[in-house]
């Protein structure tokens, strides 16, 4: 089955409205390559601004969180319901700087995903190990429960959209990344946990990306193997230039 690459950004807390309006107007018409889904997803406050910039292009936009409830007395959070009314199309769920700083469980990312296609947002689901776990040979064991975890009561429909991405901690912003092969090994692995929960067609849908350190100069060849979907990328994605070439190196 042909899966359709995707590229996402994940600008994490960069880039003020005025900014983010100055990168989309020098990626427009650029960073739209036929056959590479290019998602920008940037914090709260710029989601306006690069909704209204995106309308008629082939560049869908993103949020970086969400909370699972609709509404109520949570300070501070945003809902599927107001990203969905904005127009967003995307959404990060459980990065592992949230799972980290904000501690976000395993339950609260189902609960998040759940949310998110309760909105009709796709949600794009971190997963992976830290390097102490890599280190204890429990990459794969930590996957495994964190995409079981992620997955627990989507249906089969729901799941086959899901787009996983798997960042390794230890090569998130540190300019070391998993070799190709390696991510590849991991990718195919979390694809069969995919399999065993939904069957093969669903996992076969099923896109899932690479994440840590991915550059222009690199993304060809994460994206060269047979797993893996694309790429989410931090860094590499704040710069103009850079972002069109990822979203160039993709197809
Ligand atoms: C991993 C990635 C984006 P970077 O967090 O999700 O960031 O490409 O800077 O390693």
């Amino acid at each position: 089955m042909s899966r359709k690459p995707i590229i996402a950004g994940n600008w994490k807390m960069f880039k003020t409205v005025s900014e983010a309006q100055s990168f989309f107007s020098e990626v427009k018409g650029k960073a739209e390559v036929e056959g590479v889904e290019s998602v920008i997803c940037a914090p709260f406050t710029a989601l306006p601004a690069l909704v209204e910039a995106a309308k008629g292009t082939n560049i869908a936009i993103g949020a970086q969180n969400l909370h699972f409830e609709d509404n109520g007395a949570f300070t501070g959070e945003i809902s599927g319901v107001m990203l969905a009314d904005l127009g967003v199309k995307y959404v990060i769920i459980g990065h592992s700087e949230r799972r980290a700083y904000f501690a976000e469980s395993d339950e609260i990312v189902n609960k998040k995903t759940h949310a998110a296609f309760k909105h009709g947002l796709t949600p794009i689901v971190c997963v992976g190990e830290k390097l102490e776990e890599r280190e204890a040979d429990q990459t794969k064991e930590v996957c495994k429960v964190q995409t079981e975890a992620a997955f627990q009561g989507l249906s089969a429909e729901q799941a086959a959209q899901v787009v996983i991405a798997y960042e390794p901690i230890w090569a998130i912003g540190t300019g070391k990344s998993s070799t190709a092969a390696d991510a590849e090994d991991v990718i195919a692995y979390i694809r069969g946990i995919v399999a065993g929960l939904y069957g093969e067609a669903t996992a076969n849908a099923v896109r899932i990306q690479y994440g840590g350190s991915v550059k222009p100069n690199n993304v060809t060849e994460y994206l060269g193997q047979a797993n893996i979907d694309g790429a989410l990328v931090g860094g590499a994605s704040l710069e103009p230039a850079s972002y069109i070439a990822l979203v160039e190196g993709a197809k």
